[in-house]
């Protein structure tokens, strides 16, 4: 945990966040500014900056953060219909909050990613 890292801080409950799944390692709660009508972002809850940091540290727990993104597709109705899962990855990534997070985004047809 970082006092000064906004996800870490989350995961502490020190700030608020529409929590919709929990586990041990893991928390998954909605997007502030959505970006499709669903739209949930998993991080685990100790402090990695990106998905290559976390990858490289502690891959059991990149799996845990991947399980859980599919769990909450599940639980969202995305599984069927299909979502798209996201790590936005250091600057040219567009990543704004470092503290790795999958975005988890369905529940309409999003397109092709790179039109
Ligand atoms: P990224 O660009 O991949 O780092 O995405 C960061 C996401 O975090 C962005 O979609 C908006 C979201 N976000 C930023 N601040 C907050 C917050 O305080 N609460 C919640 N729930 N989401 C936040």
């Amino acid at each position: 945990m970082t006092s000064e890292c906004l996800f870490c801080r989350i995961a502490a409950g020190e700030i608020p966040a529409e929590v919709v799944r929990e586990t041990p390692t893991t928390l998954a709660f909605r997007d502030i500014d959505p970006k499709a009508p669903s739209h949930v972002l998993v991080i685990p809850r100790t402090h990695h900056p990106d998905v290559a940091a976390l990858a490289a540290a502690d891959p059991g727990l990149a799996g845990e953060v991947l399980a859980t993104a599919a769990a909450v597709a599940r639980a969202e109705g995305l599984a069927g219909p299909g979502f798209r899962l996201i790590f936005n990855t250091g600057a040219h990534g567009g990543q704004e909050v470092p503290h790795v997070h999958a975005h988890v985004l369905g529940g309409a047809p999003l397109g092709p990613m790179l039109a």
